[in-house]
């Protein structure tokens, strides 16, 4: 294990795969391995993106690696719980440019399912994100498909978040009403080169303008980046200006008690979903015999105890 840490920050690639394998199905040696790179953690800048299936994120987070590349940054990418496999979907030109980054050293791409997850972000994705900032990538990209709680999840654990929405889905009203937007540091209307991408585009900064702390001093105005990924391509670069005047905006002494509460929020959500998965995978199987399951499901069926006393019956212990 010590040769896989030492290879895992000197950013080999190989060794960087392994401890992601490692990460995702080996939970008790994870945790040795992860206790061994946490003092080398907490240097990269996680950006979390977040939008429906097929609204172009993982063709973005290509074309974003490029240009983050060409400013001399390492960029890590995780594509969580793809329905289609990383490059599912995209055209053949970008299987192309995905290969190319994959050439790369300084390029580290991998999928990853959320199993094991309880709801969210798995603690599997979480590790994997410190694996690749021990390992030294300036910039981790991590594309969520926007299903759900893992939309809401992927802020408790990305600095920046950037949600994406694409013309002619009425995405920009239904991201309203989800709440998505509230979690966005960055709005992004990919497939902008569609009709209607200016309309939407419009309609979000007017409801952004609606949140009436949008004037307060100091706080992050969250721009709304219209980008295309087919050529010509366009607002890449914004975008990867803005991500970076984000990582600047969370870095300003001025913003250190909002960054402080901010990384309370995404530790302590480390640690829930720590204990969450012990006591669900550990403790709740050990935590009453045979016997007593048996005798608690009769009741249940037999209509002498409800499902719910019966699951406080089997949980009191933890709380007494
Ligand atoms: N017209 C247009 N098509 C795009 C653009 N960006 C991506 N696409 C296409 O949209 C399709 C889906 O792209 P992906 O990058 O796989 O989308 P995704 O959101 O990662 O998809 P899932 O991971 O399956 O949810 C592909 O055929 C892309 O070529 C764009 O800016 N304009
Ligand atoms: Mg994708």
């Amino acid at each position: 294990m010590e040769t896989l840490v030492e290879r895992v920050l000197e950013r080999n690639k190989r060794a960087i795969a392994k401890a992601i394998s490692l990460v995702e199905n080996h939970p008790d040696e994870c945790e040795q391995f992860i206790k061994k790179i946490f003092p080398y953690t907490g240097k990269a800048l996680v950006v979390g993106t977040t939008g429906p299936p097929g609204s172009g994120k993982s063709t973005l987070l290509n074309n974003l690696a490029i240009e983050f590349r060409k400013r001399g940054k390492t960029v890590g990418i995780i594509a969580v719980d793809p329905t289609s496999p990383f490059s599912g979907g995209a055209l053949l030109g970008d299987r192309i440019r995905m290969d190319e980054l994959s050439a790369d050293p300084d390029v580290f791409i991998r999928s990853m399912g959320s199993r094991g997850s309880l709801g969210g972000l798995s603690r599997a994705t979480m590790d994997a994100i410190r694996v690749l900032d021990a390992a030294g990538f300036d910039l981790i990209l991590v594309e969520t498909v926007g299903a759900g709680q893992s939309e809401v999840e992927i802020v408790r654990t990305a600095h920046t978040t950037i949600v994406i929405g694409i013309p002619g889905t009425g995405d920009a009203v239904q991201a309203i009403k989800a709440g998505i937007l509230e979690i966005a540091d960055i709005y992004v209307v990919n497939k902008s080169d569609r009709p209607g991408a200016d309309e939407i585009a419009r309609e979000l900064r007017l409801l952004l303008t609606l949140d009436p702390h949008a004037k307060d001093e100091g706080r992050w105005r969250v721009p709304v980046i219209s980008t295309t990924n087919l050529p010509p391509v366009s607002g890449i670069i914004e975008l990867a200006d803005t991500i970076l005047q984000h990582q600047v905006f969370l870095n300003d002494p001025k913003n250190a008690a909002l960054a402080f509460e901010q990384e309370m929020i995404r530790r302590k959500n480390e640690i829930h979903e720590i204990i969450k998965v012990e006591i669900f995978e550990n403790m709740l199987t050990s935590l009453i015999g045979r016997q007593e399951w048996e005798k608690i499901l009769k009741d249940v069926i037999s209509k002498k105890l409800d499902p719910y006393s019966a699951a406080k019956s089997i949980m009191d212990p933890l709380f007494r």
